[in-house]
């Protein structure tokens, strides 16, 4: 079973499911998508997808092998080279010039036929496309099944006869990917109920309230984070990217009571020094209960990003509750921040930054599937199982002549259901930083609840 879910999880990787709300040919609306064709582009796969589905029969007694076209051909290819068993070409529509054959391949009256297809559903398909090969005078008794969507179609087959072996079930498929977290419990119970033949309730595009987020959430730092959100009716993070020690501390004395995280870069602090410049920021984040956000955006290899996150002068992992990393390293690079809840950076709000959609669906893959990330800093909306941090805030400008693009609020909640705004300038650079930070907190709040509200 380990083997085969890591075989699952290998395929998944290549997108051949989406969760969401699609129309099937037949007009009805499913809550998942199967579309397994990409993993023919993948010769690895495709060569254990062979093997695996070989294992599923009792014995290799066929003459031939068939794919359903198009898209088992590949598959039936496959088990072919695999097995030796030679294969037969099943046209979609006979030729209607020459030989008009339905069949290509060398074959004769009376062989016996392995049928392979990827998915089933309601087995109807199958059920047309089994009498064109029989009618060439070859036998089917078994066919192969890389998925079943576990609509009717096994039980049809079997009804006449037919037996079927299927490698991957949908609600196999659900429990795997409940187990690593890349579904959650109620689009389980949405499928379920699609499976069950009830009509389904997708959600209504409204985000989730922080309150539903913190009883998702596993990781202590998120936890902590949406509960001083819900405690303090804010939700801003504020950015101190200021350059000594006391103007550190003065921003984060007076804007304390207003945020629910400082967001330091703690390497422009001119005049560091870990016990003049850390412990008291650690008594000033206690006495006003906010978190620290390290915005330090590791982006080297494991090895590196450990060293870098606990020793130096700046030693992050004794201080930071949240730390900013970029994935570029892949997963492997997050797996020594124990200590912190981790944002990965899938998205940056400068001009020309190179994080397009494809790098962001990749960038997202690592963040949900890796323990310690807790969120990402995006432009984008995210899957709702992370927080999304969102900065490139101001309520004055458009951007400041160096490539930051800014949005409000409002904008950050309405189109990209973000969980926390990150504001810098348009805070530590305002003549009274608090009041600023009151400002943002108040307009922050009122965006989350206007988005609550939204249909
Ligand atoms: O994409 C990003 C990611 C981050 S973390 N764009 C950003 O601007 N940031 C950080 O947010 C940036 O490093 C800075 O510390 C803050 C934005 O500051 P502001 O002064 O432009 O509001």
């Amino acid at each position: 079973m380990e083997n085969k879910k890591a075989f699952f999880l290998e395929c998944y990787k290549h997108g051949i499911i989406k969760f969401g709300k699609f129309t099937l040919k037949s007009g009805i609306e499913s809550p998942f998508y199967v579309d397994l064709r990409p993993l023919a582009s993948d010769p690895k796969i495709l060569k254990q997808l062979a093997h695996h589905l070989l294992n599923l029969l009792p014995d290799r007694n066929f003459d031939l092998i068939c794919g359903v076209p198009y898209a088992a051909l590949p598959m039936a290819t496959a088990i072919s080279l695999e097995s030796q068993i030679p294969l037969i070409i099943k046209r979609k529509e006979a030729k209607t010039y020459g030989t008009k054959k339905l069949i290509e391949g060398v074959f004769q009256k009376g062989q016996s036929c392995l049928l392979v297809e990827d998915v089933i559903t309601s087995g109807k398909s199958l059920l047309e496309t089994i009498p064109e090969i029989e009618n060439e005078g070859l036998s089917v008794a078994d066919i192969l099944i890389v998925l079943d969507r576990q609509q009717g179609g096994t039980a049809l087959l079997e009804s006449k006869g037919f037996r079927v072996h299927t490698l991957f079930t949908i609600s196999e498929v659900c429990t795997i990917l409940r187990e690593e977290n890349l579904l959650d419990d109620k689009q389980v119970q949405r499928i379920n109920a699609f499976l069950e033949g009830n009509p389904i309730q997708f959600d209504t595009p409204s985000r989730l309230s922080y309150e539903q987020k913190r009883e998702r959430q596993n990781h202590s730092a998120a936890k902590k984070l949406l509960e001083i959100a819900l405690d303090k009716k804010s939700n801003l993070i504020a950015s101190a990217d200021v350059i000594t020690t006391k103007e550190l501390h003065e921003l984060a004395e007076n804007v304390g009571p207003h945020i629910v995280a400082l967001k330091t870069h703690i390497d422009i602090i001119t005049d560091f020094d870990y016990d003049k410049t850390i412990l008291p920021l650690i008594d000033i984040a206690q006495k006003h209960n906010f978190l620290l956000m390290e915005d330090r955006k590791f982006a080297d290899i494991g090895n590196t990003q450990e060293l870098q996150y606990s020793y130096g002068i700046y030693r992050i992992s004794a201080w930071a509750d949240l730390i900013t990393s970029q994935v570029i390293g892949g997963s492997p690079s997050l797996d020594f921040f124990h200590n912190s809840g981790v944002i990965a950076i899938v998205g940056m709000s400068s001009k020309g930054a190179l994080t397009d959609a494809n790098y962001r669906e990749e960038a997202l893959k690592i963040a949900l599937s890796h323990p310690n990330v807790i969120g990402g800093v995006a432009q984008n909306p995210i899957p709702e199982e992370l927080l999304l941090f969102t900065p490139g805030i101001n309520l004055e400008t458009s951007g400041d002549g160096k490539g930051q693009q800014y949005s409000t609020p409002q904008h950050a909640f309405k189109n990209l259901q973000t969980d926390f705004i990150i504001v810098g300038r348009g805070i530590y650079k305002a003549d009274q930083p608090e009041k600023a930070a009151l400002d943002y907190k108040i307009a922050g709040w009122q965006a989350y609840t206007d988005a609550l509200k939204k249909p």
